[in-house]
């Protein structure tokens, strides 16, 4: 074979092989625990794109952003940790020494209390690598009661986190794990 046919093949077939990476499907929970919308996150040349919908928040901006655990216990959400910051900055869109790759621009909520928006992570990634989203066993996405005021560190003055939901390396699953070898038990109860 031709070896510019040979690269063209191993480009088809990796292309092919990253489709399945590229999406996730996030479920976006209140304090309560209750569902309150999703995120779709798609992998983009640029960076992750983030597709909202949410309901029941108060009308008016709220601060959103990617922390750094899959960890979303309610009703604090402290289980999430930080902002994801694999890159050492300082918080804040508008701040010189930002911004944590896990920011994001406020999210506005209407009369209604609905969400519907289309966020960009700029730099982040799906994929292997340090900014990954799904780096280790993954990332939350995190909105709070109050606006992000893009340089007040270390959350921009957002106040309380009210939406938590998981960034996850695999939807969660059954355990497929065989039971214990029934010969076992019996020797071991013969034993006694
Ligand atoms: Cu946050
Ligand atoms: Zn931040």
């Amino acid at each position: 074979m031709r070896p510019i046919l040979l690269l063209l093949l191993i480009l088809i077939l990796s292309a092919c092989q990253n489709e399945s990476q590229t999406t996730r499907g996030v479920d976006m929970y209140n304090s309560s625990g209750d569902m309150v919308g999703t995120a779709d996150l798609t992998e983009q040349p640029d960076g992750v794109q983030i597709k909202l919908k949410l309901e029941g928040l108060t009308p008016g901006f709220h601060g959103i952003h990617v922390h750094e655990y899959p960890k979303c216990e309610g009703p604090e959400f402290t289980s999430a940790g930080n902002h994801f910051n694999p890159e050492g900055k300082e918080h804040g869109l508008m701040h010189p020494k930002g911004a944590h790759l896990g920011d994001l621009p406020n999210i506005e909520a209407d009369g209604a209390g609905l969400v519907e928006a289309e966020l960009m992570l700029a730099g982040a990634t799906l994929m292997e690598g340090k900014n990954s989203l799904l780096q280790g066993e993954g990332t939350s996405l995190i909105v709070h009661d109050g606006q992000d005021d893009g340089v007040t560190q270390p959350s921009g003055n957002s106040g309380v986190r009210i939406l938590c939901g998981e960034i996850k390396t695999e939807p969660e699953t059954t355990s497929s794990e065989s039971p214990t070898d029934p010969t076992d038990f019996n020797e071991k109860q013969e034993e006694e």
